[in-house]
């Protein structure tokens, strides 16, 4: 069977790939990406939270291909910016997916911001919706603090300015199989690869 991953983004695909790959990837399960589907529309997240933009985006991916569909939405949750960037973490600078962007945004609003009140979190919803329309909701999170410097060229995203807790290396300065072992979207994938196992197998 085959099971659709609803994102466009590349580098977070390569993670969706990587790891349901360990965890469905019994070589009954293929893993399908939006590259084959050339026109497939944009997706409005109009969601408040992670939860329903990530619904939102499974949803219209099992609508549109008849494929049972994970998406993820994930984001950084600064403390000290009262839980920003969050569900806006793709568009914090208003280009949307300039990392750089984003993270030179976010650093410029911590300038004032004590050192020891660097506290954030990354979040993450994974949906699966199947054809059948039942649906599955779980989440993931890595606590952490952000440094002012950025460090590494892993990853995506805010990476390099997010150290987890328990580590002394930015995200962005981990290995993909480190990554994947303490991240949000690790945890989440986890958690719904058992989910998809009983869904699907068979
Ligand atoms: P899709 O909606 O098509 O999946 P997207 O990049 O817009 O792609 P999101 O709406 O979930 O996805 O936004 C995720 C943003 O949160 C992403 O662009 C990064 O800025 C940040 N982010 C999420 N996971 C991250 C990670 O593992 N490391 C660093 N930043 C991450
Ligand atoms: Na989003």
């Amino acid at each position: 069977s085959r099971l659709l991953l609803a994102t466009t983004n590349a580098k977070k695909l390569i993670e969706l790939q990587r790891v349901l790959d360990g965890l469905v990837g019994s070589g009954r399960m293929e893993l399908a990406s939006l590259a084959e589907f050339p026109d497939y529309p944009e997706v409005p997240e109009t969601g408040l939270t992670f939860g329903e933009n990530a619904l939102i985006k499974a949803r219209e991916g099992c609508r549109r291909t008849g494929l049972p569909t994970v998406a993820d939405d994930s984001g950084l949750a600064v403390d000290a910016l009262n839980g920003m960037p969050g569900v806006f973490s793709a568009r914090w600078s208003g280009r949307h997916g300039d990392d750089r962007a984003n993270l030179e945004l976010v650093l410029a609003q911590l300038a004032d911001v004590p050192d020891e009140q660097l506290g954030a979190a990354f979040v993450c919803a994974a949906a699966l919706v199947l054809p059948s329309g039942r649906e599955h909701l779980v989440d993931g999170r890595q606590p952490g603090r952000l440094i002012r410097t950025p460090r590494g060229t892993n990853g995506f995203g805010y990476d390099p300015i997010f150290v987890g807790e328990g580590q002394d290396r930015t995200n962005a300065e981990l290995d993909p199989a480190e990554k994947d072992a303490v991240s949000h979207r690790g945890k989440a994938l986890r958690t719904l690869g058992k989910v998809i196992v009983k869904e699907l197998a068979n």
